[in-house]
């Protein structure tokens, strides 16, 4: 079953620049004490955790011009890109334990350089509570956590939209946002005009999480490059609430295994996102521990009955 696997790196990115909480750093070490590589070598994993990238300190200033710490954004992402990008070079799955969600854009520029460098197809899943759409005109907080996919369908400033110097990372088409319930009225807007595929919880009520997936993960082959981006406030807050901004009716415990096995099942995971996760806010490590088993499920633990 292992060898289904390619090798993993994780990848720490201890930061807060993105967010509007403070905590969101100590997301990678309470990942690691959660187990996450324990986890991932006992389903026969080869697994190295590369430890943590280091960047810019959380300055904690308020937003100018509608981004707070632009540039330590920047130059977060810089980092985090080069980093996922060597690790697929290097023939490696990269997970990133972030850290908030602005490292998305970074994190997903190096996946889609990797893509265009080897011909491969992108497909990006974003699990969230959120759209990420959001622009410094309509941000109603300025936290660059809230604008990682707008970036990277080259929607915001050239220092963002623009990361690795050659243009935006992707198109809209390219991904599909699954278990989201809270978009502002500018951003709303913004996806609609930009046709992103949004599979809202209202969406999950009236189909039901498995045609969700289905829908979402259709059309991949055998030369699709599929990256997960698992913001942690994805899941209803009643079962992880350790993250900054929880929105209640989110999945529940069976619909988010049901997301992870079909992930798996699709046998295309090619690279990860673990964002979002707050120590600080969490109540012991029980957000942590349960993104762990997720990621479990995600490395095919639970198809044990299928097989
Ligand atoms: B996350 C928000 F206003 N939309 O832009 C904003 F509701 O990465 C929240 O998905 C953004 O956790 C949440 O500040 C960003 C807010
Ligand atoms: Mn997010
Ligand atoms: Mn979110
Ligand atoms: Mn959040």
């Amino acid at each position: 079953m292992s060898h289904r696997h390619p090798p993993v790196s994780l990848i720490g990115a201890p930061t807060d620049v993105g967010a509007g909480h403070l905590g969101a750093r100590l997301g990678p070490e309470a990942l690691r004490i959660a187990g996450l590589a324990e986890a991932l070598v006992a389903r026969g994993v080869d697994v190295i955790d590369r430890g943590n990238l280091d960047g810019p300190r959380n300055p904690w200033q308020p937003p100018v011009e509608g981004y707070r710490h632009i540039r330590e954004v920047v130059a977060w992402n810089r980092i985090v890109m080069d980093a996922m990008h060597a690790e697929l070079n290097g023939g490696r799955m990269p997970i990133l334990l972030g850290g908030d969600h602005c490292l998305g854009l970074g994190s997903i520029t190096g996946v889609a350089k990797h893509c265009r460098e080897t011909g491969k197809t992108l497909r990006v899943l974003w699990l969230d509570a959120h759209a990420d759409f959001n622009t410094s005109d309509v941000t109603p907080s300025g936290n660059i956590h809230g604008m990682p996919v707008a970036c990277l369908c080259g929607i915001g400033p050239r220092e963002l939209t623009h990361l690795d110097g050659s243009g935006p990372a992707i198109t809209p088409d390219v991904v599909r946002q699954i278990g989201i319930r809270s978009v502002d009225p500018g951003e709303k807007k913004l996806v609609k005009a930009h046709g992103l595929e949004v599979f809202d919880m209202r969406y999950i009520d009236e189909v039901g999480m498995k045609r969700t997936m289905e829908a979402a993960l259709a059309d991949m082959d055998d030369n699709t490059h599929l990256h997960v981006s698992f913001d942690v406030d994805f899941l209803d807050p009643s079962i992880a609430p350790g993250v900054g901004t929880t929105v209640p009716g989110g999945p529940n415990y069976r619909e988010a295994q049901l997301v992870m096995e079909m992930i798996a099942d699709s046998g295309r995971l090619a690279s990860l996102d673990i964002v979002e996760l707050n120590p600080i806010i969490d109540t012991r490590n029980v957000t942590g521990e349960l993104s762990v088993d997720l990621v479990e499920s995600l490395f095919g633990k639970s198809t044990l009955m299928r097989d």
